[in-house]
C-alpha cells in the first residue's frame, strides 16, 4: 500500500474504508487530496495507458471514449430502496435494501482487483458552509477522481472539517471490472448492463453503484446525491434539492433578481442558465446550471446556493451561436467525453460550426461529413470548471447562497401551452411544477412528440415517494408565506402551423425574464386567464425585435379547448398517486376545470 493509505481521524469512515477494501479487493489504497498535482499525476497514467488522448489545441484538455455501451445515466438500473415500496414511489424503480445489498454485495466481492481504491472526500457546496454536505466517494475509476475534482470540492479540508465524528454520505463504486495478474486494462472498464446497480439507500444516506463509469452513475454528488439522497434529507430536514438552474439578473437600475428554473431534458436549461440578455441595460450571471439547494434564511426568504463547482454539460449543440458563455468554460483544463477528435488534435460535435473533413468519432472510427453515423455521441460531455465561465456570479460560492424571487418551470411544447404565464398563488404554481410536461425528442426515451410528464423536472431524480414530495412542496410554501417565490411556467417552443417555432429564444428569452422580474417589483401588468395570469401583449417589451403583432398575439393566447383537451392526462397522472397525492393538488386540478367551464 502507498504512504497516502493512510487513515483519517474518523473512526466510522476509517472502519467502512476498510470493510470496502477487505470485500473489493483493490491493489492499493489512496487517498485524494484534491490537488492539481494529484490530478496531473492521475491524468498522466491515463494517457501512458490509453484511456484518454490529450487535446494540443485545448490547453490542460483531455479526451475520453466510453466503452459503446455505457454512455448515459441508467435509469432502469437505478433504484430507490427502502423496506416498504410505496416510500419509493410509483416513478422510481424499487428493491428491498436486503435484496439489494445481497446481490450488489456479491458484485462487489474482489471486483477492485487489480486496481486502486480511491478515496475522494468531497463538499457539495462550499467547504463548511451553512447549506453544504460532505460525501466521501470510494471508486476504482481514476476518470471519476479527476471528474470529482472539477465537478464538486475535493480537498484535505473536508476531511479537517468532517472531524473525529462528522456526518458524511458514503458513495460506493465501482467500475466493475476487476483485472487478473497479466491481464491489460481496456480504456474504459465497465460491467455489462444487467450487472449495473445505481441504488439509494435514503433511510441509510447511502449510495452504492456498480458497472458504470458514466456521468451521474459514476460522479456520484451529481444526481445521487445532490438530488437523490438530498431531496430525501431536505424533507426530512425541512429544505429543497431541486434539479434547477440558478440564474441572477441585474435590471438597468440595478436591483437584483434570482431566478431558479426547472427544465426537463432537451429544454435549454444551460442556455438559460447563461443567457446573454439582448434587452439594454439587464445584465446575467450565471449561478449554477443544474442542481440548487434551497433553505429559509434568517429573514424568512428562501436562499439557494448551487451545491456543484462544475458543468457537466452535452457537447452536441453548443456552439458559439447557441451558447457562448459555455464556449467560453471550455477552452482549457476540461474532460470531454465522447466527442470526435479532429486531425489537428481538438474536439467536434454536430453543432458546433462547420464540420472537419475528417475527424476520428467517438467509437474510435474514422469519420468524414459523408458517415452516416454522428461523430460525437448525442450525449457527449465537457466537464469544465464552473469558474471558467466568464458570466459566473461573484457570489456564486456564498456559502449562505442567494434570495430567490423566482422559480420557473416549463417543457418543450409546439401547441397549448402559452410562452409564459404566471400562478395565481403558491399551491397553484406547485400544481403547474407537478404536471410540467415535454415533449420528447431525440434526447430521451419514448417517441418523438409524445409528452412525458415530468414533474418539477425531477422524475428521475426524486428519492422518496413523488406523493410525498409534492406535499413538502405544500409545506415550504406554508412556511415562506408572503416572502415564497413567484412561480412562473414558460414555453419557448410554440410552432405556427407551418411548423416553426414562433418565438427567437436564447437572449431574446430575457424579455420573458424581465416581464417576471417586473411583476416581482409590481411594475408589470398581466390579465387573468383560465391558466394563470398572462402578459398582455403591452406589458412584454418586445422593443427591437422583429416579431409581428400577430404572432405574439399568439404566443399569449389561451384557448380553453385545448387546455380541456389536456385534463384526462393529468387526471390519469395523478390517480398513479393514488392516496399519496395531496388533496391540496386534486383541489387545484378541480379548480382549473371549473375555471375551463
Ligand atoms: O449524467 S448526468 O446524470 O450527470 C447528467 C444528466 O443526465 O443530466
Ligand atoms: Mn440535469
Amino acid at each position: 500500500m502507498n504512504s497516502s493509505s493512510a487513515e483519517c481521524k474518523h473512526a466510522k469512515l476509517n472502519q467502512w474504508v476498510k470493510e470496502m477494501a477487505e470485500t473489493c479487493g483493490p491493489k492499493d489504497i489512496h487517498w485524494c487530496d484534491g490537488s492539481k498535482a494529484e490530478y496531473d499525476r492521475l491524468m498522466k497514467e491515463m494517457v501512458a495507458s490509453g484511456a484518454t488522448l490529450p487535446l494540443a489545441k485545448r490547453p490542460n484538455c483531455f479526451h475520453f471514449r466510453s466503452d459503446p455501451s455505457d454512455v448515459a445515466r441508467v435509469e432502469d438500473r437505478t433504484f430507490i430502496s427502502y423496506p416498504e415500496e410505496i416510500e419509493a414511489g410509483p416513478t422510481n424503480n424499487w428493491m428491498h435494501p436486503d435484496q439489494l445489498k445481497a446481490t450488489m454485495r456479491d458484485l462487489y466481492k474482489d471486483c477492485m482487483k487489480g486496481r486502486t481504491m480511491y478515496i475522494i472526500p468531497f463538499s457539495m457546496g462550499p467547504i463548511g458552509g451553512p447549506l453544504s454536505k460532505i460525501g466521501i466517494e470510494i471508486t476504482d475509476s481514476p476518470y471519476v477522481v479527476c471528474n470529482m475534482h472539477t465537478m464538486t470540492r475535493v480537498s484535505t479540508k473536508v476531511l479537517e472539517v468532517l472531524g473525529a465524528d462528522g456526518e458524511y454520505i458514503p458513495c460506493m463504486h465501482s467500475v466493475g471490472a476487476p483485472l487478473e495478474p497479466g491481464q491489460k486494462d481496456v480504456p474504459w472498464p465497465c460491467a455489462p448492463i444487467e450487472q449495473k446497480y445505481i441504488s439509494h439507500f435514503p433511510e441509510e444516506n447511502l449510495i452504492w453503484s456498480y458497472g458504470s463509469g458514466y456521468g451521474g452513475n459514476a460522479l456520484l454528488g451529481k444526481k445521487c446525491l445532490a438530488l437523490r439522497i438530498a431531496s430525501a434529507m431536505a424533507r426530512r430536514e425541512g429544505w429543497m434539492a431541486e434539479h434547477m438552474l440558478i440564474l441572477r439578473l441585474t435590471s438597468p437600475e440595478g436591483r437584483q433578481f434570482h431566478i431558479t428554473g426547472a427544465f426537463p431534458s432537451a429544454c435549454g436549461k444551460t442556455n438559460l442558465a447563461m443567457i446573454q440578455p439582448t434587452i439594454p441595460g439587464w445584465k446575467a450571471e450565471c449561478i449554477g446550471d443544474d442542481i440548487a439547494w434551497l433553505k429559509i434564511g434568517p429573514d424568512g426568504r428562501l436562499y439557494a446556493i448551487n451545491p456543484e463547482a462544475g458543468f457537466f454539460g452535452v457537447a452536441p449543440g453548443t456552439a458559439y451561436d447557441t451558447n457562448p458563455m459555455a464556449m467560453e468554460s471550455i477552452k482549457e483544463n476540461c474532460i470531454f467525453t465522447n466527442c470526435a477528435v479532429t486531425d489537428d488534435s481538438d474536439v467536434w460535435w454536430e453543432g458546433m460550426g462547420p464540420a472537419p473533413a475528417h475527424a476520428i468519432d467517438w467509437k474510435n472510427k474514422d469519420w468524414t461529413p459523408q458517415s452516416e453515423t454522428p461523430a460525437a455521441h448525442p450525449n457527449a460531455r465537457f466537464t469544465a470548471p464552473a469558474a471558467q465561465c466568464p458570466m459566473i456570479s461573484s457570489d456564486w460560492e456564498k456559502p449562505e447562497g442567494v434570495p430567490i424571487d423566482i422559480f420557473i418551470f416549463g417543457g418543450r411544447r409546439g401547441s397549448v401551452v402559452p410562452l409564459v404565464y404566471e400562478a395565481l398563488n403558491w399551491d397553484h404554481g406547485v400544481f403547474l411544477g407537478s404536471t410540467a410536461a415535454s415533449e420528447t425528442t431525440a434526447a430521451n426515451i419514448g417517441a418523438v412528440g409524445n409528452l412525458r410528464r415530468d414533474p418539477f423536472a425531477m422524475l428521475p431524480f426524486c428519492g422518496y415517494n413523488m406523493g410525498d414530495y409534492f406535499q413538502h412542496w405544500f409545506e415550504m410554501g406554508d412556511r415562506l408565506g408572503d416572502k415564497a417565490p413567484k412561480i412562473f411556467y414558460v414555453n419557448w417552443f410554440r410552432k405556427s402551423p407551418e411548423g416553426k417555432f414562433m418565438w427567437p429564444g436564447f437572449g431574446e428569452n430575457s424579455r420573458v425574464l424581465k416581464w417576471m422580474c417586473e411583476r416581482v417589483a409590481g411594475k408589470a401588468g398581466a390579465a387573468d386567464t383560465a391558466i394563470g395570469k398572462l402578459p398582455k401583449p403591452e406589458d412584454m417589451d418586445t422593443g427591437g425585435l422583429n416579431l409581428d403583432p400577430a404572432t405574439l398575439k399568439e404566443l399569449l393566447t389561451v384557448k380553453p379547448a385545448d387546455w380541456k383537451a389536456e385534463l384526462p392526462d393529468m387526471e390519469a397522472h395523478f390517480a398513479k398517486f393514488g392516496d399519496r397525492l395531496p388533496p391540496r393538488l386534486a383541489k387545484q386540478l378541480d379548480e382549473l376545470k371549473k375555471r375551463l367551464g
